[in-house]
This record gives structure tokens, C-alpha cells and sequence, in this order.
């Protein structure tokens, strides 16, 4: 039940992030409230990847030890990469246990998610269950207050309240005082996820040259149009990613805005027609497709206001082109777990401003400079009209998957503005 001794935290946001930051914070004496608008019911599959320290903060920092058996996860063992004549150009071994200490995982994200969910609200985690509540929506919030607004008028009150809501935040216009809309960066994604029996029986050459059960992220690339593929749920499902410019998509790229706006069948076929014959045979057998134009918003001048603070998609949204809208999502949770370690009492509103602005200081620069890659690598993979593809999707691996956590980070960061001074 409701103490008014107990610290009060309200989640906004029922998704990645959200749930994460459930985790992160679940302790005696604390009651954790997440509010998601939807039912959690639709969703259009596709793959989504932790990269290897977002997965170490997982299995380490929290403690989830049978995390891949128990959430059908895959392990990650390297990129093949594949010419638009069909061949296969390169292969890049990715040893991220050896290099960086744990895995690189893929999932269906409805398994990411429902395994988080459960940890969330689950009886034998630390602390009191996380309370789910779905079909709520938030409208506003009062920053100074801590008082949260739902659609039908509601009030909710809490000490820390928590925006994990995503690309299109609500909280964000709250805590900056304005709207910031999500940028089009120009392309779109069309994904789809079949079971890889259907494969094997429907598109057999595809099945010959991908090997569908095999753990690899398979990409095809061409100038500007790429397919990037992988197992998930034990390799009982393989799920395609369409990238494509939003000019060569011949579908209006506005009304895809939502996670679950559905594509075109035949207008990918289209955009695809000079991709490798094998490859179409997979864009023919999907039952159903979605399609989402790729937005993303720049740093924002603050993340947090008073007792609140935006986290995830919410502070940083970015492209998917390296897999870390979600790893960055987990180095956000674990950031707020940390640095609130020490608050047992509820906290006054000062208490809370100082460690969200620590949070702020810990995160944003990482954060910001890992959006900046992932532009980046939404470049032509090709020069124009040569089949040379100059992109390496392991480029940036290191500085991604290098973080041990906020408190490393402060302490090389310290270290780093220490030998600035010491040296002028
Ligand atoms: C249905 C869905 C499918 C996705 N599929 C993929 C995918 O296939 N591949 C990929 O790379 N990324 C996908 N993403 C995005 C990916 O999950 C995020 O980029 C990343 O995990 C960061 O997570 P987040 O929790 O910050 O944002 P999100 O995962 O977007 O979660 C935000 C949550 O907040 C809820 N919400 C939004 N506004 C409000 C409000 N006002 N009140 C209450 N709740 C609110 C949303 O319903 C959602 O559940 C998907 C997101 C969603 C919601
Ligand atoms: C794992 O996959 C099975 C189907 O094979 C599904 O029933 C189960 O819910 C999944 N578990 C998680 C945590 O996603
Ligand atoms: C698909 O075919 C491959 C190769 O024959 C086989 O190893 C795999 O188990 C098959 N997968 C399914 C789900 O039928
Ligand atoms: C800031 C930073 O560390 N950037 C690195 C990102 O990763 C690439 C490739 O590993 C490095 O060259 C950058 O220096
Ligand atoms: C998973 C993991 O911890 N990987 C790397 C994180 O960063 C450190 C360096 O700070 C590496 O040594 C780890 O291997």
C-alpha cells in the first residue's frame, strides 16, 4: 500500500527505457508507478540489439544472470556484409566477449521487453514490484511540483518522476518549456519478421545464401538502400530491415510516423528490384510490413527540470543504424540507479535536482556524441556508381562498448579535466 514515508517515483513510459529504469531503481522503501498509454498489445516485430556493456550492466550491475536463456536472446557473432551482385564482400568476426567483456544480444523486442517487464514487477526482485498501469496516458507535468497530469484529468504525486516516453515525449515539452518535434533525417524502414521455417519452405536460395539459423547480422548494401538481417527468438523467427531514402520510397513518408504504420508490399518490392534475386524472394513471403520514417531530435540544451528527467528516446532519440537507441536507453537507467544508491528517505525536491543534474553531467556528452555517430552512419555505404562499400558497421564499436557505468565515467572524466589543469 501507499506509504507517505515511501519515496514516490513515477515512470512515465511503459517501453525500453522505462522498464529499465524500473530496475535500476527498485529498493526497500521506495514505490515505483509506471503509467503507459497503450495496452501493450500491437506491435509489428522486429529486432532489437544490446550492445555488449548495455548487456554487462544487465547480467553485472543488476544481477540478471540467466538473462539470454530466459529471454530468448541471441548472441551476436559478427556482421556479413553482402554486395547487391549477391556475394558475400566481408566478414567481421565480432569477439565481444573477449574484447569487451560480454555480448553483443539480439531480440524479437516484444521478448526484450516482456523479459524486462517481468523483472519490473516481479515478487523476488529488491524492493516493492513495480506497478504497471497501461491505457494510461500523461498529458503534462508540473517539473517543480512533481505532479503528473493523465488524460482523464487524474493527478499523480511523486518525489522523482521520470519521462521514458519516447521519441514523440510529452515530458520533454514540459521540462523545456516547449515543443521539440522530431527531425525527418531522410529515410524510412520497412521491417518485417518471418518465422524462418516459411523461409526454408518459401524462399529457399534466400535460406541457401543467409542461413537464416546462423547468429549473424547479415546486411546487403547498395548506394543508399541497404537490408540489415538477423535471428531472433532462438532463430525460430529472421527479421528484415529495409533501410531506404524517403525520395525512393514511393510511399508518403509523413503518415509514417507511429511504431505500427503498415507498408507496402509491393512498393518495397519496388524499391528493392535491384537487389539481389534471392533477397526479393523474402520481401514476397511477408505477411505483413511495417514501415517507419527515422527521426531523431538533436541534443537538447537540459533533460531534467526540478524532479523530472527525460531518459531514452525522450533525451536522445537517434537512428537505429547502430543498434544503440537501446543500449543508451540501459546506460541512462543505470546511471539513475546508481547515482540515486544512496536515498533511502524521500528525498526534498533540492535532493532530487542535485542527482538528476549529475545524472545530466554523466550522460549527455556520451550520449550526445553516440547520436552524432549514428548520423553518420546513415551515410551512402557506397561511392555513387561503384560497387565498393566503404562502410564498416564494427567502426565505432569500441567507443560504444567501453562504458563501465557513471561512476567510471566521472572518474576518467575527472582524471581527464585534472591533467587539462594540471598541464596549463
Ligand atoms: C511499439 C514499438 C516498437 C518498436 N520497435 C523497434 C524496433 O523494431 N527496432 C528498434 O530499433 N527500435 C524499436 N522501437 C524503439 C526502441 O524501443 C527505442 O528506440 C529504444 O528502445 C528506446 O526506448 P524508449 O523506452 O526510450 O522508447 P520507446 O521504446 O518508444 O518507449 C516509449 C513508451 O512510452 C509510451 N508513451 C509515449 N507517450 C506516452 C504518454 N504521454 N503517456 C504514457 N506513455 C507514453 C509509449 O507507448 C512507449 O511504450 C520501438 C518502439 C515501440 C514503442
Ligand atoms: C520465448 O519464446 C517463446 C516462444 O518460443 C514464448 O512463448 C515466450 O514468451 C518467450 N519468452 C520471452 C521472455 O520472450
Ligand atoms: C531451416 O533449415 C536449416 C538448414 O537446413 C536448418 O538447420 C534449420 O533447422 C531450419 N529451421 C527451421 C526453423 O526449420
Ligand atoms: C570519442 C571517441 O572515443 N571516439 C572513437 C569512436 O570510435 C572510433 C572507432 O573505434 C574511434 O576512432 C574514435 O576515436
Ligand atoms: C562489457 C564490458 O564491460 N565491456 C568493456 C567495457 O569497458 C571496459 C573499459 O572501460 C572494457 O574493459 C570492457 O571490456
Amino acid at each position: 500500500m501507499a506509504s507517505l514515508m515511501q519515496f514516490q517515483i513515477i515512470i512515465v513510459g511503459g517501453g525500453i527505457a522505462g522498464l529499465a529504469a524500473a530496475i535500476a531503481l527498485r529498493k526497500d522503501n521506495r514505490q515505483i508507478t509506471i503509467l503507459e498509454q497503450s495496452s501493450l498489445s500491437t506491435e509489428i516485430g522486429a529486432t532489437i540489439s544490446l550492445q555488449p556493456n548495455a548487456t554487462r550492466i544487465l547480467q553485472q550491475s543488476w544481477g540478471l544472470n540467466n538473462l539470454l536463456e530466459e529471454s530468448n536472446g541471441t548472441v551476436d557473432h559478427g556482421f556479413r556484409i553482402y554486395n547487391t551482385d549477391g556475394n558475400m564482400v566481408n566478414e567481421i568476426p565480432l569477439r565481444s566477449k573477449r574484447q569487451y567483456g560480454a555480448d553483443r544480444i539480439m531480440w524479437h523486442r516484444q521478448d526484450l521487453h516482456a523479459y524486462l517487464r517481468k523483472i519490473a514487477t516481479n515478487t523476488n526482485g529488491e524492493g516493492q514490484p513495480a506497478t504497471l498501469r497501461t491505457s494510461a496516458r500523461v498529458s503534462c507535468c508540473d517539473c517543480q511540483e512533481g505532479k503528473v497530469t493523465l488524460e482523464d484529468g487524474e493527478v499523480l504525486d511523486a518525489d522523482l518522476v521520470i519521462g521514458a516516453d519516447g521519441i514523440h515525449s510529452s515530458l520533454r515539452t514540459s521540462v523545456l518549456g516547449k515543443m521539440i518535434k522530431p527531425k525527418p533525417t531522410g529515410s524510412s524502414a520497412y521491417r518485417l519478421m518471418l518465422p524462418t521455417a516459411l523461409l526454408n519452405e518459401s524462399a529457399p536460395r534466400f535460406a541457401a545464401n543467409i542461413k537464416p539459423e546462423e547468429p549473424y547480422t547479415s546486411m546487403v548494401m547498395a548506394h543508399s538502400c541497404r537490408l540489415i538481417m538477423g535471428p531472433a527468438r532462438d532463430a525460430q523467427l529472421y527479421s528484415v530491415v529495409g533501410l531506404v531514402p524517403d525520395d525512393r520510397m514511393n510511399e508518403d513518408p509523413d503518415s509514417a510516423q507511429s511504431w505500427v504504420t503498415r507498408g507496402d508490399p509491393q512498393k518495397m518490392l519496388e524499391t528493392f528490384k535491384d537487389f539481389p534475386a534471392w533477397t526479393q524472394d523474402v520481401l514476397r513471403n511477408a505477411e505483413s510490413i511495417g514501415l517507419w520514417q527515422l527521426r531523431d531530435i538533436d541534443p537538447l540544451e537540459t533533460w531534467h527540470s526540478g524532479r523530472v528527467i527525460l531518459i531514452g528516446d525522450a533525451a536522445h532519440a537517434m537512428l537505429p543504424t547502430q543498434g544503440q537507441g537501446a543500449s543508451q536507453t540501459i546506460e541512462d537507467a543505470e546511471a539513475l540507479g546508481t547515482l540515486f544508491g544512496h536515498i533511502s528517505e524521500r528525498p526534498s525536491q533540492d535532493e532530487v535536482s542535485s542527482v538528476l543534474a549529475h545524472v545530466f553531467r554523466g550522460r549527455y556528452e556520451r550520449a550526445s556524441l553516440i547520436q552524432q555517430f549514428s548520423r553518420e552512419a546513415a551515410k551512402p555505404a557506397t561511392e555513387q556508381g561503384i560497387n565498393v562499400i566503404r562502410m564498416r558497421p564494427d567502426e565505432f564499436m569500441d567507443y560504444n562498448c567501453t562504458y563501465r557505468g557513471v561512476r567510471d565515467w566521472d572518474e576518467k572524466h575527472a582524471t581527464v579535466a585534472l591533467t587539462l589543469v594540471l598541464n596549463e
